[in-house]
């Protein structure tokens, strides 16, 4: 019987706690079985890479390699989140590339494609998760791997002209194309992945959407993920009578809470959102000792500068907000930098009026539908999110705002905090019903059909229609 081997950066460990990518599993639990494998970078840093661990965890097999240092180092610290993170974030300023960073991500890709092959079946369906493995298809089909290979980008993909500033960008494009199946959290996602193909490789794309380049075809189309959203709501609704959630609305003495959650990330918009809220206390006087703004914002990814930077930046403006604002009796802005369990989180998405989530670019942020899942119906509060969060496509009842203007946030927040309750609530319901139709199930069957779906498509050339305008262009290629 065909496997399925998920394959992502980090995987949990001997079932050990924290080192599990919490949203990941949580999004595959119902494709985790005893025949699943997982298989991914064990956490550890060594003199070598290699060496294979074998657990269970999360309901399947789990295979964990070891990194050496400078592998990790040139491969995740360098290619992934120095280049690839922030040119897939729409911030080609941070960007910075290396060669040498991109020869180490190739290197890995290469170790986790050796390792693969020393497992892998021939009928095995592989589903490769993020942007640290783009060539590892390629690297597979080297090794003479004939199964089905799925991709899926949890983060943005850019149009053309940003990504033509990657310097590898045509190989990591081609080595795209060579995946039977590429996943995308939004439409402007695949169409900005369709227009590189044909603008950069000049590959023709039928309108299915099926890419024809030197490889085999390759499908490429938006499945948005989601959370188990029955599990968080019931999660929130027992977690707001425990003893933390009951401390935090004690706290707040009948103020209306503001409550953001986010890993501490430049893209997540920070600076701007707490901007936003000290410009509501200057607008909105009313709002003065009514309100309290709480966010929560691990630290993450300490080893690039840019977020040491972003740290700095935010420790500053918290200091200016409360000190500009602050009475003796209240504290405007509360911000915590430590993880905290999800349970604790789904109770005070609860106790909260407003979830602020206003990243300046993300895939799709799951906060966000995490916020709503966790309301109760009967006194929901209001999700204020980005325009360029991923789920703005699908919760279009949230308050959308454009996260660079802190006076819009300021005004979105002023029409949260005072809109009635039947609005709350209609709101509220319709984001609830597409927060619980396209779940964490929903999404991992529909892209295991479409990595599986490919097999039997129509792919002849006389059905092929060109998207190029200009058939000529399609034949010089
Ligand atoms: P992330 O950038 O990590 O993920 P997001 O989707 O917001 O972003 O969060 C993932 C999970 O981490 C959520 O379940 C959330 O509850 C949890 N989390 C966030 N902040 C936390 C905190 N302070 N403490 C504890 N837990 C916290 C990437 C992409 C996103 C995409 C996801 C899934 O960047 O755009 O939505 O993958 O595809």
């Amino acid at each position: 019987m065909a496997r399925l081997v998920i394959v992502s950066n980090r995987v949990t460990v001997g079932g050990k706690k924290g080192q599990a990518p919490g949203g990941l599993a949580t999004a595959l639990k119902d494709v985790l079985t005893p025949e699943t494998i997982w298989f991914g970078w064990s956490g550890k840093r060594g003199e070598t890479s290699g060496r294979l661990t074998r657990s269970n965890a999360d309901g399947a097999e789990i295979i964990a390699m070891d990194l050496a240092e400078k592998d990790f180092t040139r491969f995740y610290v360098g290619f992934a989140n120095r280049t690839l993170w922030p040119l897939l974030h729409y911030r080609p300023g941070l960007l910075s590339f290396d060669r040498s960073d991109y020869e180490g991500y190739l290197t890995v890709n290469n170790q986790f494609a050796d390792a693969l092959m020393s497992f892998l079946r021939p009928d095995d369906i592989v589903w490769v998760h993020d942007y640290h493995f783009i060539p590892l298809a390629a690297c597979l089909r080297q090794r003479n791997f004939t199964g089905r290979i799925g991709f899926y980008l949890h983060i943005p993909f850019v149009p053309p002209a940003l990504f033509s500033v990657l310097p590898p960008g045509r190989a990591l494009l081609s080595a795209l194309c060579e995946y039977d199946h590429v996943g995308f959290q939004t439409e402007t996602d695949v169409r900005h992945f369709r227009a590189c193909v044909m603008e950069i490789l000049r590959y023709s794309i039928s309108k299915e959407g099926v890419i024809f380049g030197p490889h085999r075809p390759c499908i490429s189309n938006a499945i948005p993920v989601g959370i188990d959203t029955e599990a968080f709501s019931a999660m929130a609704a027992e977690a707001e009578h425990q003893e933390e959630a009951e401390r935090l609305r004690d706290s707040m003495g009948g103020k209306a809470l503001i409550l953001g959650v986010d890993r501490l990330d430049y893209s997540k918009g920070l600076p701007q959102r707490f901007t936003g809220y000290g410009r509501l206390l200057e607008k909105y006087p009313e709002h003065r000792q009514h309100v309290g703004f709480l966010q929560v914002a691990p630290r993450s990814r300490d080893d690039v500068k840019e977020y040491r930077d972003v740290k700095r930046q935010l420790d500053q403006l918290v200091g200016q907000i409360n000190g500009q604002h602050a009475d003796f009796d209240w504290v405007p802005l509360r911000y915590i930098t430590r993880d905290m369990p999800r349970s604790m989180l789904a109770g005070f998405h609860r106790v909260a009026r407003v979830g602020l989530v206003t990243p300046l670019r993300d895939g799709m942020n799951l906060v966000a539908k995490e916020f709503v899942a966790a309301q109760n119906p009967a006194d929901p509060g209001v999700l204020v999110l980005s325009r360029f969060a991923g789920a703005a496509a699908e919760l279009q009842d949230a308050l959308l705002i454009n996260p660079f203007d802190p006076d819009e946030i300021a005004e979105a927040l002023h029409a949260a905090l005072t809109m009635p309750l039947a609005e709350r609530q209609a709101r509220w319901r319709r984001m609830y019903e597409i927060v619980h139709r396209n779940s964490a199930s929903a999404w991992s069957q529909a892209c295991i059909q479409a990595v599986l779906g490919n097999r039997h498509m129509d792919v002849q050339p006389s059905s092929r229609y060109y998207w190029q305008r200009d058939q000529q262009a399609g034949k010089r290629r």
